[in-house]
């Protein structure tokens, strides 16, 4: 392998909608540059990227993976990410780690919701964006229907530069419109071996369309070259490339290439492309990054050799037998192999020791890496995702990947006994592998609860779990944090009497309860005059009522926003002590709580759901049917809503699952926790049933 400079490396992040073909461009586009040795395919479980267990018995991407092809003496590193939604943390990983992106849109399918979820990230980003339309061979294909598709649904600003010759089983080649020429595939070709000929005479017609469009296009995002265009000259292919450049780096225009992965038909030409009209790692936008742990300034990062060095890490990998496996891109400076760097994001040294590129599941070792450039080490000490590595004499901390929140949650228990501490271990190492899923311990309800962005997400984080680390386990409904409060006052006496034999026991104490602001959790107020109770004895019944409230009286939950004003009492000169008065304090709230019309307080939550129109009927629905209430509904441009509404915990269960099926995928929401409200009698009254193993009893009035 030889070295590659930031001039001569593309980071180019593969995505799109699930299925739309991008692994197989990917193992297409390494092994037509001479790469990789074999052409995978998915279907057989030998794509290049596609090689972790789940992947290949799904048959889907789930991880990202990184896999390069050598093409016109540049290295071009490929993201291939996946494109179902319940994987999109792996999806913004690869367009962290990339300076531009390949929409990838397959030629059946056309424009899905993940294709535009992931156009938008990338358009967010400032990424240049070149659309790849794959499966050309496949039955029932129209290159004109997705064009049209694009240009509708995503950006006015696409124009094609390759049109195919012939569609579905008939396609053959591709009008080439920078070369003016037609590339003809050869039945069989393995590798994208092309003929160039003349424009066909029945093409020509076409062809003439399209290149005017083309031309015209670019020169009309460039002053010096549309004058020049206007003048009648002919322009230079190095002058529209480069203009074409400059408009795609501005986002100003987005072209499509066309292709067969399976066949190889149009790979040539990509990889040609992705080289000449992709931001080579040197043009990189400018980075800041946090100096030091205190993170008090920033400093600019340029690639180049001379620079500091910092990498950030995008992607673990756990593997069996060689351990974690630490992807990362480098921002500045070079990299040897076996070299010394220090994690300033922990504050520790680590050694670069076998330093590789990523080839699918293989490492290439290298002995030395350049900045922009991807690399993979096994075995760090203690580097996780989105640590920056850099130096101990310029020690950084760059901007992490900004992965989504996970949505679905749900509590695991281990199906065997004793397991529940390696479950949480290997539940910590999924962590690390995968940071789009989130484990944590309630400790109020005493589950552990897992989060992920989908159910199959969490199905596949389970199947690992099994796999890997040999713990079964399963998923239930997380129990609900309900408190329990009062509604109205009482007063009443708690007295502990015990005489056994020798020295007795005894405390006695009157307490009056009264409702307090919610929010505003458990007030005691001493209110003994006289010394009916001794003053040593008195934080006692406090302790001993609030030992009892954490248990309630209603469903066991712990009761809160409530006042105890003690107020009388008597003691024992001799059998009194501090037990027997927490002991009453204990007796007090039991038999006070009970008549002061003890109520469920559940957590709410607060939504903002955005949904195409189309589907605002059924969003709303759907939030009345889960007992929230609406507090808005506002228009948003492009046909959109977002509706503002309250929920309770209790009814958000599979939320994100099910408003993914309600809007065909087009629905988000962010969450926040409200707070704590009286929950409806009636819901309340399932609540006791439940918790009392299913009896019927009066709640509330
Ligand atoms: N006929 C034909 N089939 C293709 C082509 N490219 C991909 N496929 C098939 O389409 C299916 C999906 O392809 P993948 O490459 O896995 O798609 P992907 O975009 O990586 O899918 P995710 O990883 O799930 O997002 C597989 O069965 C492929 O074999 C192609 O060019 N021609
Ligand atoms: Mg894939």
């Amino acid at each position: 392998m030889r070295e590659y400079r930031s001039e001569d490396i593309r980071n180019i992040a593969v995505v799109g909608h699930g299925a739309s073909g991008k692994t197989t461009l990917v193992d297409a586009l390494a092994f037509v540059s001479g790469s990789s040795k074999r052409h995978g395919s998915v279907r057989d479980g030998t794509a290049l990227t596609d090689f972790d267990r789940e992947e290949t018995e799904r048959g889907f991407s789930i991880s990202l993976a990184c896999a390069h092809a050598e093409w016109m003496d540049t290295k071009i590193n490929l993201l291939d990410t996946p494109g179902y939604s319940d994987f999109q943390s792996e999806a913004i990983a690869g367009l962290s780690a990339a300076d531009g992106a390949l929409v990838v849109v397959s030629a059946n399918g056309g424009v899905e919701v993940g294709t535009k979820r992931m156009f938008d990230e990338a358009i967010e980003r400032r990424d240049p964006v070149l659309f790849v339309i794959t499966m050309m061979d496949k039955e029932h294909t129209s290159f004109d229907g997705v064009f049209e598709d694009i240009k509708t649904q995503l950006t006015p600003r696409v124009i094609p530069v390759e049109i195919p010759i012939g569609e579905g089983p008939d396609f053959h080649g591709v009008l080439n419109l920078f070369d003016r020429k037609a590339h003809i595939f050869k039945r069989g070709t393995r590798s994208g071996e092309y003929e160039e000929v003349d424009v066909p005479a029945e093409h020509q017609a076409q062809f003439d369309k399209y290149y005017e469009q083309l031309i015209e296009t670019i020169a009309a995002t460039d002053d010096v070259l549309l004058e020049r265009y206007l003048n009648g000259e002919d322009i230079a292919r190095g002058d529209v490339l480069n203009a074409m450049k400059e408009a795609m780096k501005r986002q100003e225009l987005f072209p499509v290439f066309c292709c067969s992965s399976d066949l190889t038909y149009g790979t040539v030409a990509l990889l040609t492309k992705i080289v000449e009209l992709m931001p080579t790692a040197y043009e990189m936008e400018e980075l800041h990054a946090f100096v030091g742990s205190e993170g008090d300034h920033t400093v600019e990062i340029h690639a180049t050799d001379d620079g500091p060095f910092a990498a950030l890490v995008f992607k673990t990998h756990s593997e069996p037998h060689v351990g974690d496996v630490s992807f990362f891109r480098i921002f500045s400076g070079v990299l040897s192999n076996g070299q010394e760097v220090f994690n300033a994001t922990r504050g520790l040294t680590e050694k670069m020791a076998h330093l590789a590129i990523p080839q699918g599941k293989d490492r290439v070792e290298v002995p030395m890496l350049h900045p922009g450039d991807i690399g993979c080490v096994a075995k760090l000490r203690n580097t996780h995702t989105n640590d920056t590595l850099s130096t101990r004499d310029h020690p950084v901390r760059m901007p992490g990947v900004q992965f989504p929140e996970p949505r679905v949650v749900y509590a695991v228990h281990a199906t065997a006994r004793g397991e529940e501490e390696k479950l949480q271990q290997g539940l910590h190492r999924l962590h690390d592998e995968d940071a789009g899923f989130q484990t944590h311990y309630n400790a109020e309800t005493h589950e552990t609860i897992v989060a992920g962005l989908g159910e199959r997400h969490l199905d596949v984080v389970m199947a690992r779990l099994k796999r890997k680390y040999g713990v079964g386990a399963e998923l239930r409904k997380p129990q609900i944090a309900y408190r329990e409060t009062i509604a109205a006052k009482a007063q009443g006496q708690g007295r502990h009497r015990k005489q056994s034999g020798g020295r007795g026991q005894f405390g006695d104490c009157w307490v009056k309860m009264s409702p307090a602001s919610r929010g505003s959790g458990y007030t005691f107020v001493n209110a003994i005059v006289g010394g009916s109770i001794p003053g040593k004895f008195i934080p006692a019944v406090d302790r001993g009522i609030q030992e009892a409230s954490a248990r309630g009286v209603l469903a066991g939950y712990p009761m809160v926003d409530f006042q105890v004003e003690l107020y009388d009492g008597s003691y024992h000169s001799v059998d009194s002590n501090e037990m027997s008065f927490k002991m009453a304090g204990i007796q007090a709230f039991k038999a006070v709580a009970q008549k002061c019309k003890p109520i469920l307080l559940e957590p709410l939550d607060e939504l903002d759901i955005m949904t195409p129109d189309l589907y605002l009927g059924d969003v709303l629905g759907d939030i009345s049917s889960r007992r929230g209430h609406i507090l808005g509904t506002d228009s948003l441009a492009g046909g959109k809503s977002k509706v503002r509404a309250v929920i309770p915990q209790a009814e958000m269960h599979l939320y994100a699952t099910d408003l993914f099926s309600k809007t065909h995928g087009h629905g988000t929401f962010v969450q926040r926790f409200k707070g704590y409200e009286q929950m409806p009698a009636d819901a309340t009254q399932r609540v006791v049933s439940e918790s009392r193993g299913g009896g019927q009893h009066a709640v509330g009035e």
